[in-house]
């Protein structure tokens, strides 16, 4: 696409904006302040370095088979410097447990040290990205149906070790890269028949969290993910959204929201408002469920629009951490990042600009047809030619033109693999 084409595309863009009292460029530096925290399993299928053929456990799954995976810490580290490249703005990595830097040798999970992830730590600083980190209770022959809620005592404080040692890793990372790291605990613990022992396994977990959280790091902004069911653990969750809904408000820690992880019908967007009442910040995983936790790339649905339009009119762009959520193995993996991110990053900038005020007058004048129609007729205002400027101010290729990049890199690098 032609420069000077994206930006008379943009200056119109602009005027009509103008037009209904929205700022583009303000629209478009609190853009660039939105940070997404990409998730590196998406290169690999889930897998991490640990033991490269594991299988996947723990209720997910990554179905496809998609040439071109990542094999090593080196090729995930190119895939991933590779879709950065493609998606403008500056951004986090996620990292779990399991993609420690462990040198060849057999280090268990209750062994992970923050040296395991030095040289996590050294690429970011590289790439100029900051990272995130997660503890990993799937995939392990500890884990079972159960991990920090199991009935047996060794095995939770198994997990209890390798989360607080995960939490450590993730202060040593936001120290030393001068960002509060999130650490996002997820644990897959459930039942696939049903449990006459509900209470024995939440008084379990809430114990287990109470141990891991005992101590403070003042470089970790703890989150706690609920999910609503596992594949293979379909009648019980003990990590349901009323248990760490309750644990994160008592204890004064994020909640993270996957948009997979609920009922089908059921939307993250109407809880920022409530949960924001009554904790810190929030932890997003932004996702696209297909019928189930299907894990779908995102794209530009209402679900995710809706998402952001709820973050920017209730002004917590500031309190929300916005981690990617997915893992498709059925598409090129390099594409898949992109298209996620672009498509979160263009329901952020949608909602920027947002006609917020007029909307809100229309509203508080009981004028509701007024306000359903300015809905509508801001779906398609030219907030595309917004973003292709974005791109251009970024140096990333803009609208179609990642395609063919990501073609070639497929060509040149995944077609070797
Ligand atoms: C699983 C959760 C969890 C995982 C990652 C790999 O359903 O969404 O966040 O996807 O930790
Ligand atoms: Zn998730």
């Amino acid at each position: 696409m032609n420069e000077q084409k994206i930006q008379q595309a943009y200056e119109a863009a602009k005027e009509r904006y103008a037009a209904l009292g929205i700022d583009t460029e303000k629209a478009l530096a609190a853009l660039q302040k939105v940070s997404l925290s990409l998730h590196c399993w998406q290169a690999d299928d889930v897998t991490g370095f640990e033991n490269p053929d594991g299988q996947l456990s723990g209720g997910i799954q990554a179905t496809g088979n998609y040439p071109g995976k990542a094999r090593n810490m080196q090729e995930l580290r190119k895939d991933v410097e590779k879709a950065v490249s493609l998606i403008p703005g500056s951004h986090r990595l996620n990292i779990h447990a399991i993609y420690g830097d462990f040198g060849g040798q057999k280090v268990d999970r209750d062994q992970i040290e923050p040296k395991h992830f030095q040289s996590w730590i050294d690429w970011a600083k590289d790439n100029n990205m900051k990272l995130d980190f997660n503890s990993t209770s799937f995939s392990h022959p500890k884990s079972g149906d159960q991990s920090l809620s199991h009935r047996d005592k060794g095995i939770r404080d198994f997990w209890v070790e390798h989360t607080i040692r995960s939490r450590r890793i993730a202060d040593e990372m936001g120290k030393q890269l001068g960002s509060k790291a999130c650490h996002n605990l997820w644990v897959h613990d459930g039942s696939k028949d049903l449990t006459v022992d509900r209470l024995l396994y939440r008084q379990n977990l809430k114990d287990s969290l109470d141990r891991i959280f005992a101590n403070k790091f003042s470089n970790v902004k703890d989150a706690v993910e609920s999910k609503v069911f596992g594949v293979g653990l379909e009648s019980f969750t003990v990590g349901s959204h009323e248990f760490y809904m309750g644990y994160a408000v008592k204890n004064g820690i994020m909640a993270t929201l996957d948009m997979g992880h609920f009922h089908p019908t059921e939307e993250i967007y109407d809880k920022i408002s409530s949960l924001l009442l009554y904790t810190p910040e929030i932890m997003l995983h932004v996702s696209r469920p297909v019928r189930w936790d299907s894990d779908h790339v995102v794209i530009l649905n209402d679900s995710v629009q809706m998402l952001a339009q709820e973050i920017v009119r209730a002004e917590a762009l500031p309190r929300v951490n916005i981690g990617l959520d997915y893992f498709d193995a059925s598409i090129n993996r390099i594409g898949a990042y992109v298209v996620g991110s672009r498509a979160t990053q263009k329901a952020f900038l949608q909602a920027l600009l947002e006609p917020i005020a007029t909307l809100r007058k229309y509203e508080a004048e009981g004028k509701f047809f007024e306000r359903l129609a300015l809905l509508e007729e801001a779906k398609a205002l030219p907030w595309n030619a917004v973003y292709d400027y974005f791109c251009l101010k970024n140096g990333v290729a803009p609208a179609e033109e990642y395609i063919a990049e990501i073609g070639r890199y497929e060509k040149e690098v995944l077609s070797k693999r």
